[in-house]
């Protein structure tokens, strides 16, 4: 019986692997886990939140366009610039000694799947508020170090408190998944995810298009 579950389980996270865009596709029975899904769970990862399930913060397949980053942490800063009113260069302590945010997003597949991984970071807003935005400022754009942008809206960032994170189920956030900052693009698609951020942008150019809206994926990328 166990056995017909684990293969009904692999086969199941076969045909989601095309069907969904972010993370993990994991059953939701707790006592279903694949032998790969259990082996991308990182040292100290926590498995377990409030009684909710976390799965692997690390993915099955890493989709960036020049493979995973190692940003050095020494020399490393984050900067804020473009329409403010000081630009800012912060670095990743600093950034790690302003208030902190946890959330638990939970990524919603087709067929009652989900990934649900607990991010740690600061509100993206409070960064901005280091620099003070013009009003003029409507557009976020996101740089990485491997030369990958996106952008979203200043309302949508503000609107959802969305937060850059350093750490992922508990433990300091994983060079796959962007280290030293992830952008949780909650209610995004996968693109707008920024890893290994470098800089936060403030521009007035709301139809500035990313990497790959620039190949025409949607500038809003709203999960459906
Ligand atoms: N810096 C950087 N960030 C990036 C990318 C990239 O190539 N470079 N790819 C994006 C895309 S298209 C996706 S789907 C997700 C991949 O996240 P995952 O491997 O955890 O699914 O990261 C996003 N963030
Ligand atoms: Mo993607």
């Amino acid at each position: 019986m166990k056995r017909i579950r684990i293969a009904a389980a692999a086969a199941a996270v076969f045909l989601l692997l095309s069907a969904c865009t972010n993370k993990s596709q994991e059953p939701q029975e707790p006592d279903v886990m694949s032998k790969p899904t259990e082996e991308r769970y990182v040292a100290n990862e926590i498995k377990e939140y409030k009684g909710a399930r976390l799965d692997p913060a690390i993915g099955p397949r890493d989709n960036s366009i020049k493979g995973i980053q190692k940003v050095p942490v020494e020399g490393y800063s984050l900067k804020i610039k473009g329409l403010v009113n000081q630009e800012v260069a912060i670095s990743y302590d600093d950034v790690l000694e302003m208030e902190a945010f946890e959330k638990l997003i939970i990524l919603n597949c087709v067929e009652g799947w989900n990934a649900t991984v607990l991010w740690k970071g600061v509100r993206i807003k409070s960064l901005i508020d280091l620099a003070i935005a013009k009003n003029s400022a409507n557009t976020v754009i996101f740089r990485c170090y491997d030369g990958y942008t996106t952008s979203m809206p200043l309302s949508t960032i503000l609107e959802r408190d969305m937060i850059l994170a350093y750490s992922s189920n508990g433990v300091e956030l994983p060079p796959s998944l962007g280290f030293p900052f992830i952008v949780v693009a909650e209610d995004k698609l996968g693109y707008k995810w920024a890893r290994w951020v470098t800089e936060i942008e403030l521009s007035d150019n709301n139809t500035y298009k990313g990497y790959w809206e620039n190949y025409g994926y949607d500038n809003n990328a709203d999960i459906k």
